[in-house]
């Protein structure tokens, strides 16, 4: 028996054997769910489809989370295939590349808009959305970054949306608490992903999270996975609108540690 036996997990955000959502999806696989898979649009299918056939998952849907209209069809067709799930996981992060560097007041309306739009609002939609076949003891999980609390350079703007997507997770608890659903987000330390490498000066930020950790270690994909089985378990019965790190510990330093390694 796995802690996931018996449960129906959506995962969204899945682009490459790199992705976060991949790491999560091969543990909920690990821990005896049935999986799900939704993908951003038509160019990532060819890629998709060998990694949802490794977890035996017969629902691979495209959903671009900019439109209420994909988002309500992903849902009937969840609907009609499973009626009721139990985990649903939002892995989805986009801002334009000029909102990624240089000064954030620098930061346009529309790329204001397309940030919040596609990292935030769409994990608000998607509950609303899938609310009406949560099963009760059910629970719904969001991907963050510590850059929602503290300026990470460059970050900018994702920052700011990272804040709203906390605050979200805990307004969405609040809403689900009733029906028994619970709304938790993991914040992750870096990893090296699509949506990762594709950033300047993300190689030194790589290695001085390292430095600066308590556990002097990365975190990997596999590490957000097994929390992520954690939280979206029973064993985390009564855990929600929490942001769990998953950090090596890099979040509670101030400052790097000066004294010699043992
Ligand atoms: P990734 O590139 O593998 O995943 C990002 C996903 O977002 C992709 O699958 C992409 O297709 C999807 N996406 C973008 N726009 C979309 C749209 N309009 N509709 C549907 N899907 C869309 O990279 P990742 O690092 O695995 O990112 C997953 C999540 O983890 C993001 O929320 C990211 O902010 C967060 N995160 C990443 C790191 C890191 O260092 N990699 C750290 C902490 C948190
Ligand atoms: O959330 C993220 C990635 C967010 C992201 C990355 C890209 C790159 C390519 C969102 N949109 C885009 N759009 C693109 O066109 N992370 C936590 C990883 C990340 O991204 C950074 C980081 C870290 C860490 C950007 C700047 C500084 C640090």
């Amino acid at each position: 028996m796995g802690l996931l036996s018996g449960k129906t997990a959506l995962v969204f955000g899945l682009a490459n054997e790199r992705s976060i959502a991949w790491g999560i999806t091969q543990a909920f696989h690990r821990e005896g769910a049935t999986i799900g898979i939704s993908y951003a649009g038509e160019a990532l299918e060819r890629r998709v489809k060998p990694l949802a056939a490794q977890v035996n998952a017969d629902f691979v849907e495209e959903c671009d989370v900019s439109s209420d209209e994909q988002i309500a069809a992903v849902a009937e067709k969840a609907k009609a295939r499973f009626g009721e799930i139990d985990i649903l996981v939002h892995s989805i992060g986009f801002a334009n590349k000029d909102e990624l560097q240089g000064h954030f007041y620098n930061t346009s309306r529309a790329g204001f808009h397309l940030a919040m739009d596609i990292s935030v609002y769409s994990f608000v939609g998607l509950a609303r959305a899938f609310q009406p076949m949560m099963r009760k003891g059910g629970a719904l999980l969001t991907l963050t970054y510590y850059g929602s609390m503290k300026v990470a350079p460059n970050y900018n703007m994702m920052g700011v949306a990272k804040a709203a997507l906390e605050a979200s997770t805990r307004y969405l608890a609040a809403d689900f608490g009733p029906q028994g659903i619970r709304v938790n987000a993991i914040s992750a330390g870096p990893i090296r992903t699509l949506a990762a490498m594709g950033v300047s000066g993300f190689r030194d930020m790589y290695k001085n999270f390292a430095d600066m950790a308590p556990m002097r270690e990365n975190v990997t994909q596999e590490d957000c996975g097994n929390a992520a089985v954690y939280l979206c378990s029973d064993w985390a019965a009564h855990v929600t609108g929490e942001v769990h790190y998953v950090d090596s510990g890099y979040n509670i330093m101030a400052a790097p540690d000066p004294r010699k390694e043992q």
